[in-house]
């Protein structure tokens, strides 16, 4: 029997490429959340993806792009330095758009970092062969990659192959977490994005970015039911309204589609009470961020 080997590895890459459609599909559960709107993800997820010959814990970072206020300062941050603490790095773009200005920012940075860096093309389902060379050979001009997969996140085409040439690139090492684990995030951070999720997905404009989650309470079984207490947090009582809606409509949707999936994360029947709280500028207060669980 070959070595074990084990490590840690980064997904970087523009929001929307597909980052957490690759994690999810790897890990064959809903760990990190997934959004056709930009910035979903804002605190590192770990997923462990666990087989007999290794273990590769995956970190889910933020987008890195340019800092326009202190969530955006700390999501940054929080990349940068995940970037110098993993044993490769996953940069990943989306085969259907040009390089863009976001791509040469995150590739100015890599050029600080020592580790395999792999160019991860996703959404190649979406473009025709012919079309990769070019963009592969523009990425190529700007950073010398370790490796390059063409993947489809969704379809699934090279995933396995890439998923056995990083298990040869990692350390020879010990399984770190036990097999069953999927993420070493606390159940309540992963419920909050849940709910979070639901927000996004079925608002609009200027609620979605100012939205945080904040999971009170859960614990206590009631009639069977785990009880989950939950704050929706947003910045302006406009806001408030439209997550409310029309009759308590709005809340009542975004609380049954979270408790769907919270109860399939958990494997327990839950009963999920929902608030919205206004808290004017959240997103620009240090100790509040610390407070919803974002380490500053
Ligand atoms: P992230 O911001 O990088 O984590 O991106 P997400 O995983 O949230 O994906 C953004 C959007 O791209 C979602 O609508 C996904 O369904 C879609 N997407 C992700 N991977 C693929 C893929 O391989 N092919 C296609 N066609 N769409 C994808
Ligand atoms: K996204
Ligand atoms: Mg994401």
């Amino acid at each position: 029997m070959s070595e074990h080997h084990s490590g840690f590895v980064a997904i970087i890459g523009r929001p929307n490429v597909g980052k957490s459609t690759f994690m999810n599909r790897i890990l064959g559960e809903k760990i990190a959340i997934m959004s056709p709107k930009a910035q979903t993800t804002r605190n590192k997820i770990n997923g462990i993806y666990t087989t007999p010959d290794a273990q590769i814990v995956f970190v889910d970072t933020p987008g890195i792009h340019k800092p326009k206020n202190e969530l955006d300062d700390y999501m940054d941050k929080a990349a940068l330095s995940t970037l110098n603490q993993v044993d490769a790095i996953l940069f990943m773009v989306a085969a259907d758009e040009q390089k863009g200005a976001g791509d040469a920012y995150i590739m100015r940075q890599l050029a600080e970092v020592k580790k395999p860096v792999y160019l991860i093309l996703n959404k190649i389902d979406l473009v025709k062969p012919d079309d990769l060379l070019p963009l592969i050979e523009s990425y190529q001009h700007d950073y010398d990659f370790a490796q390059v997969f063409p993947i489809s996140a969704t379809m699934g085409n090279n995933v396995d192959d890439l998923l056995t040439s990083l298990t040869a690139a990692l350390p020879v090492g010990p399984q770190y977490y036990p097999e069953d684990q999927l993420t070493d995030h606390p159940e309540y951070f992963v419920v909050g994005e849940l709910i979070r999720e639901k927000v996004l997905e079925l608002t609009r404009d200027e609620v979605p970015h100012a939205t945080a989650v904040q999971v009170e309470r859960m614990k206590d079984r009631e009639g069977g039911k785990l009880q989950i207490e939950a704050y929706i947090i947003v910045e302006r009582d406009s806001q408030k309204g439209i997550i409310i809606g029309r009759g308590g409509q709005m809340m009542k949707q975004i609380g049954i589609r979270a408790r769907r999936d919270i109860e399939n994360l958990l494997g327990d029947k839950v009963n999920l009470k929902l608030w919205v709280r206004v808290q004017k500028n959240w997103r620009d207060n240090n100790a509040y961020l610390k407070s919803l669980g974002y380490n500053t």
